[in-house]
């Protein structure tokens, strides 16, 4: 039999600022490196913009009543940097404060626990302008500061925090894939644009046990745990280096201030390793977090990788259609491969509940942290049918299998805290527009056509309902 949930389990649902929010110009805010991006022709899915989203800066109101419907103990949510401090630093701007300090009100009146992410990709372009973003070391005083204002101001009403989100996805989709703002291909500055990004989720997290000495702090981390293909021992080499290279990179250095040996090593040979200054070390192994946060989506299964001929970087399904996403990987080390077990989404991403469960055991076994899921569901197309109903079993099947796994774990010894679904409501996928929707709550908004952005109810909404009310039973 599985172990029940810990009581005071945090059932929650997530989203981003730059997703959801709209009203891109409004109230003071300044242009984030997303709100440029997104005007470069040919960037996401048909030219979608954020500038409107789904209008939560407007609606957030009918949104928290929403969630307080459906009885949700926990809501993420991210901060634009840019509504702060407009310019990424000087001056704050109190209409942007105003606006967070509301939404926090709202959902505390609700019994909703905030968890509040500082850093959801949304840059301000000032500070990508002025000294290149993440390329520069000033970044980690900027970050800092900004986040202490936030910890100044709402550290006595929000208890859980996530400093950044999925540093290796957009460092490596901003500074290895070009897929991303700044749209960099180039391996050296990948890794020491992250390494200052790590420096500034330590400076973060230190100057967090100053502010606020009863929150708790953590990064979400996006794990996609290594399966080797096949027993052949080139191919468990494979999966073991893209284990390292591809997630005890970050989670190695959060959880103990050091980079993984064996992939550093490589990472030497092939001389793209960060230049590492005097004080760096003790910076990181000072910024130890509460807790790993986890974003779960998908497993990922690997071979060998020829040096000559083989396969570099991924080409990105972002239509939906199926099949349409090309392998990916490092020449002479490891390449993905489809998993013949597994069956994928419209946009070809692994459906592996198991892979929850064995992301959740490695992180118990190798970091002994707890963990919060702060983000796990399922991007498909969803259709409204006449009467604005909108039967989405295939993500209720995802999210109930997903559930499953989590209590497994729980079995197994893992600590908990809660789970977060991407996401509450339909929102802007990064790349891939309206269209790939996510949401326990459907929204009437797309590419072309009428939207007049109301909320609908959608069928996992009312299963999600009931699985809270009976804290995981159903
Ligand atoms: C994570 C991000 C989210 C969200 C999600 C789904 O990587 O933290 O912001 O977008 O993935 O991704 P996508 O929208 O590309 O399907």
């Amino acid at each position: 039999t599985l172990a029940p949930l810990p009581k005071g389990f945090l059932w929650g649902a997530a989203s981003a600022a730059y997703q959801v929010e709209g009203a891109w110009n409004e109230d003071g805010k300044g242009v984030s490196n997303w709100d440029k991006f997104v005007r470069i022709p040919g960037k996401t899915f048909k030219g979608t913009t954020g500038d409107i989203a789904v209008d939560h800066y407007h609606r957030y109101r009918e949104d928290v009543q929403l969630m307080a419907e459906l009885g949700l103990k926990a809501y993420r949510f991210s901060v634009a940097w840019t509504r702060i401090f407009p310019d990424g630093r000087g001056k704050v701007n109190p209409k942007g404060i105003e606006f967070y300090s509301n939404l926090i009100d709202e959902l505390r009146k609700a019994g909703i626990e905030p968890i509040l992410t500082l850093y959801h990709w949304d840059l301000p372009q000032a500070l990508q302008d002025e000294y290149g973003g993440w390329e520069s070391r000033q970044i980690i005083e900027d970050f800092t500061n900004y986040s202490i204002e936030l910890f100044k101001q709402f550290g006595s009403r929000v208890k859980y925090w996530v400093s950044l989100n999925e540093q290796n996805i957009f460092t490596m989709l901003g500074y290895r894939a070009a897929a991303h703002p700044p749209g960099v291909k180039d391996e050296k500055r990948f890794y020491q644009a992250n390494h200052h990004a790590s420096l500034a989720n330590a400076s973060v997290i230190g100057a967090f046990r100053t502010h606020v000495p009863d929150g708790k702090i953590g990064p979400s981390f996006a794990y996609s745990p290594a399966y080797p293909l096949t027993a052949n021992p080139e191919d468990i080499l494979a999966a073991e280096i893209a284990e390292e290279l591809n997630s005890h990179w970050w989670m190695d250095v959060y959880a103990w201030g050091k980079y993984p040996k064996v992939a550093w090593k490589a990472l030497e040979r092939k001389r793209v390793v960060p230049i590492i200054e005097e004080g760096d070390a003790q910076l990181l192994e000072a910024g130890r977090p509460d807790f790993m946060g986890l974003n779960y989506y998908q497993s990922s299964t690997y071979e060998k990788n020829p040096l000559e001929g083989g396969v570099g970087q991924a080409e990105m399904n972002t239509t939906g259609k199926k099949g349409s996403s090309k392998d990916a990987g490092i020449q002479g080390m490891f390449k993905t491969v489809a998993n013949s077990y597994l069956e994928r989404t419209n946009w070809d991403w692994n459906i592996d509940p198991d892979g929850l469960r064995i992301a959740l055991r490695r992180i118990e076994s190798r970091y002994k942290l707890p963990v919060l899921i702060s983000e796990n569901g399922l991007g498909e197309f969803d259709e409204e049918k006449e009467g604005g109903i909108i039967e989405d079993d295939y993500r209720i099947d995802y999210i109930r299998s997903h559930v499953k796994a989590i209590q497994e774990a729980v079995t197994d010894g893992v600590k908990i805290l809660g789970y977060c679904i991407w996401s509450f409501t339909d929102l802007l996928s990064w790349l891939n527009g309206f269209q790939k929707r996510y949401g326990l709550v459907y929204v009437n908004q797309h590419e072309e056509g009428e939207h007049d952005l109301s909320r609908i109810k959608k069928k996992s909404y009312y299963w999600y309902k009931n699985v809270i009310h009976t804290n995981g039973e159903e």
